[in-house]
């Protein structure tokens, strides 16, 4: 077994059990607080789910680096290094979570050299476990998962979010984006989680996706998922991806993806 199917067994059997602490509380989390605005929520599960995860990852593998989503928001800085990092959503989706639709997964992702090299992410409840490792495949489940073979924008379906700024000027250019896809594509899906919207690229149930804003904790998973499953990844300039540049395009073709670097209107958010 290699090293990095050792790292990948240690936190599956962590997620599954922390992903009891989403599917007990599905019905019944109503109680929030609010981090950078209205809409940026986090609930005591969030925070328990982090822990739980940072808690067990860092017993297992002293050495090893974390990037957590509550970690950071208590002022933890946001450090990617050579060093193996875990780079965790522990829900997202939480607007989801709190109002009991049904699309929140753990989020988590190891990067080895700035590289996403393993990737789970878990939806305990649709019971839908994503997972991917470098060079062996993405997986929905038991099953091998692979993109769709759309080339061009009028044949796909595109997932993307809003968000949580409301900043005019930024609504302006998602708004503007949206009008461009919804004219030259088949449609737009937002389920309200960047990492299970990347999963439905990996999947082949939607085409691309793209988002303007989100974090590395987001993405990291959905980085390898979607690679794995035979699709594209990229900043939505054209570029390499940065984990912590905020940006991130993912597409079941490098054609499709280069038509949605053409059509896209550009934001360049702070960096994590
Ligand atoms: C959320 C995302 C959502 C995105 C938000 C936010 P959270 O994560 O998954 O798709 O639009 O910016 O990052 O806060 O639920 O973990």
């Amino acid at each position: 077994m290699g090293e990095i199917d050792r790292y990948f067994d240690a936190a599956l059997s962590l997620v599954k059990s922390a992903g009891n602490l989403i599917s007990e509380h599905v019905d019944g989390c109503k109680i929030f607080e609010r981090k950078s605005c209205d809409i940026d929520l986090v609930t005591e599960i969030d925070k328990k789910v982090e822990e739980t995860l940072i808690g067990g990852l860092s017993k297992e593998f002293p050495d090893h680096k974390f990037i957590g989503e509550e970690s950071v928001a208590g002022g933890a800085k946001c450090e990617l290094t050579d060093a193996p990092t875990w780079i965790i959503d522990p829900v997202d989706g939480t607007l989801n979570f709190v109002h009991g639709f049904p699309h929140s997964c753990i989020s988590l992702g190891l990067a080895i050299n700035k590289e996403c090299v393993a990737g789970i992410i878990y939806n305990p409840i649709l019971k839908q476990l994503f997972t991917a490792k470098k060079g062996q495949g993405a997986f929905l489940n038991d099953r091998r998962i692979h993109v769709s073979d759309i080339t061009e924008l009028r044949n796909a379906l595109v997932a993307f979010e809003v968000g949580t700024s409301r900043d005019e000027e930024r609504c302006k250019v998602v708004f503007e984006n949206f009008k461009r896809i919804v004219t030259k594509g088949h449609g737009l899906r937002a389920l309200g989680s960047a990492a299970l919207n990347m999963a439905m690229v990996a999947m082949g149930g939607a085409d691309a996706n793209f988002e303007f804003g989100i974090h590395a904790w987001d993405i990291a998973a959905g980085d390898i998922l979607v690679r794995e499953a035979g699709g594209v990844c990229m900043d939505p300039s054209g570029k390499p991806l940065d984990l912590l540049s905020r940006r991130v395009l993912c597409a079941s073709t490098p054609q499709l993806a280069q038509e949605l670097v053409e059509t896209l209107v550009q934001i360049y958010p702070e960096r994590d």
